[in-house]
């Protein structure tokens, strides 16, 4: 059995989530990273959508294609959850958590998306946009105000899920963020981002087509990304 591959984009949402599921898993993949103006031919063979992340297991000639950022968590939690981030006795609680995945992926994310291009152009509907985010965000406060993590008192597939997402709504008007009332979401935040999964989790990888000539001069063709055993 060869090692799955993973394509990966450093800073795509998506594909942050699944890196982070990986680790917790404890997981080993080879990471290739890509960047969208230039995604490998074989990349787009496997996955013709071209979205990353993009899972690749088993063997060339006999490939399983996992394309959805979801599946990948899924897929490296069902192998092995050594900090219980599926909530396993509680059998509402992965379904709870596909709801509210499925909410940040459908509705959320455009919103935010909105929100970041206000921002960025200048338009003139920024606050507006935030608004929209806001009753998602303040659902997420509500949760945190209860328990430490989204889910109870101890990290879930949907903190690691979703994290990536807030992360980048923080990041659209920091100040705002910084003033706004969010109080357990700016701790929650601020605890996921300062642990040395999130760092992990972002470590910077060459560009796999670029490693891809270096490997003919010897070098490795991808970078192992492995985990750590402690939650964060
Ligand atoms: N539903 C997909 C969405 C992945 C996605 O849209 N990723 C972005 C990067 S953050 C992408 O690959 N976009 C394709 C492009 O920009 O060409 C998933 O969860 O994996």
């Amino acid at each position: 059995m060869t090692q799955p591959i993973l394509y990966s984009l450093q800073n795509c949402p998506y594909a942050m989530r699944a890196r982070l599921a990986i680790l917790m898993s404890e997981q080993t993949v080879l990471i290739r990273a890509i960047v969208m103006q230039n995604k490998p031919a074989e990349l787009l063979a496997l996955s013709p959508k071209g979205t990353v992340p993009v899972l690749v297991l088993g063997t060339e000639a006999h490939a399983q294609v996992i394309d959805e950022s979801l599946d990948i968590m899924l897929w490296a939690l069902n192998i092995s959850d050594p900090n219980n981030l599926l909530y396993a006795e509680d059998a509402k609680a992965l379904p709870e958590m596909l709801t509210i995945i499925n909410e940040n992926d459908q509705q959320f994310k455009p919103t935010l998306e909105r929100y970041k291009r206000a921002k960025r152009f200048h338009e003139d509907n920024e606050e507006e946009c935030r608004l929209q985010c806001e009753p998602f965000i303040q659902a997420l406060e509500q949760r945190l105000s209860q328990h430490l993590f989204l889910m109870g008192s101890t990290p879930s597939l949907l903190d690691f899920a979703l994290l990536p997402f807030v992360r980048q709504f923080s990041r659209v008007n920091r100040q705002h963020f910084r003033d706004g009332s969010y109080t357990y979401l700016k701790n929650w935040l601020k605890h996921h981002l300062q642990s040395q999964l999130f760092s992990k989790a972002m470590l910077k990888y060459p560009l796999w087509l670029e490693t891809y000539e270096e490997n003919r001069l010897g070098k490795p063709a991808s970078l192992e990304l492995r985990g750590p055993s402690t939650c964060p």
